[in-house]
């Protein structure tokens, strides 16, 4: 694995309902990152956090898009704009980015930035499909339209810092849906985005998915990005939150599932950045979902049981 991780806190939490994904990237700290990824053989660096205004300063309508509702897309803009800065600048400088959130928009930001020299692969562990663009969003949420934004999907496309160019849909794999929007969901079927439901993790296993998702990430790209949304876990093991589905992924299925993206690290220098998010320290108890994303995070860089 690479040597060094530089950490990158985004205490955001525009893109969400509810409050509180903010203090993801502190609780996930205190839970013991630093030193579970010394456990597992690499450097951490903790760049701290980037500066995010308090959305109660800010008007979640200002500006807004040309079509449909995307709440706080101007904030949103701004903070990833700066990420994909950071991002870039880990990746240019040997250390490898891993990107602490807030809310699930980051990813906008981290894919930016570690796709600008590279064709990028990646894996979506979530329940949700994060596919939505203004226009269809139930919400006005921009945590559930990052895939949306980054693929340059209707508004999207226009705006520069939002499309990744370098991130093809063919090169995506959702691992673990389990709520898809109305819209939505012909989005999903209609994408040439490769889906791995909870079903086919009742049916097949999780290594076998995972194997799988990792072929298709790394098919003709030169990294995979991982973006892990805590809420891919079943709510019973990660209450902390903030869009808790049931029916989720168990302890020891996710860490299996980042053991074996750790594997294909080993062998073939898969990953190239990831993101933690969706943390919400006011839903926890004791801490014990940031403890968990950064246990899981561990695995993800080659911590084993033996
Ligand atoms: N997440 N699909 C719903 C929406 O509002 O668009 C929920 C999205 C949740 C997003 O958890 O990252
Ligand atoms: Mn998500
Ligand atoms: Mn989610
Ligand atoms: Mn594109």
């Amino acid at each position: 694995m690479d040597s060094t991780v530089r950490i990158i806190g985004v205490p955001m939490d525009y893109g969400a309902d509810r409050r509180g994904v903010d203090m993801g990237p502190s609780a996930i700290r205190y839970g013991g990152l630093a030193s579970e990824l010394e456990d597992a053989g690499v450097e951490p660096v903790d760049a701290g956090d980037l500066l995010v205004p308090r959305a109660e300063e800010r008007d979640p309508d200002a500006d807004p898009p040309t079509r449909g509702t995307a709440k706080f897309l101007r904030e949103i803009e701004d903070v990833c704009s700066r990420l994909a800065d950071q991002v870039a600048d880990a990746l240019a400088n040997d250390a490898f980015p891993l990107v602490l959130g807030g809310d699930h928009s980051v990813a906008i930001g981290s894919m930016n930035g570690s796709s600008r020299q590279a064709q990028l692969g990646a894996i979506w562990f979530d329940a949700h499909a994060d596919l939505n663009t203004p226009e269809t969003s139930p919400s006005g949420n921009v945590h559930g339209m990052p895939l949306g934004a980054i693929l340059g999907r209707d508004v999207f496309g226009e705006m520069g810092w939002a499309h990744a160019p370098n991130v093809r849909e063919d090169a995506i794999a959702y691992v673990g849906l389990r709520s898809i929007d109305e819209r939505e969901r012909d989005l999903v079927r209609d994408s040439e985005m490769t889906a791995f439901t909870m079903a086919d993790i009742d049916e097949r296993g999780m290594t076998a998915v995972v194997e799988d998702a990792l072929s298709v990430a790394t098919n003709d790209t030169d990294g995979v990005h991982v973006s892990l949304d805590l809420d891919w876990l079943d709510p019973t093991t990660a209450p902390g939150v903030g869009t808790p589905v049931r029916g989720g992924v168990t302890y020891r299925e996710a860490h299996s599932a980042l053991e074996t993206v750790s594997r294909r690290h080993e062998e073939e220098g898969a990953l190239r950045s990831m993101d933690v998010v969706e943390v919400n320290p006011i839903l926890d108890e004791r801490n014990e979902t940031a403890t968990l994303a950064a246990e899981l995070t561990a695995s993800a860089f080659g911590k084993r049981i033996l």
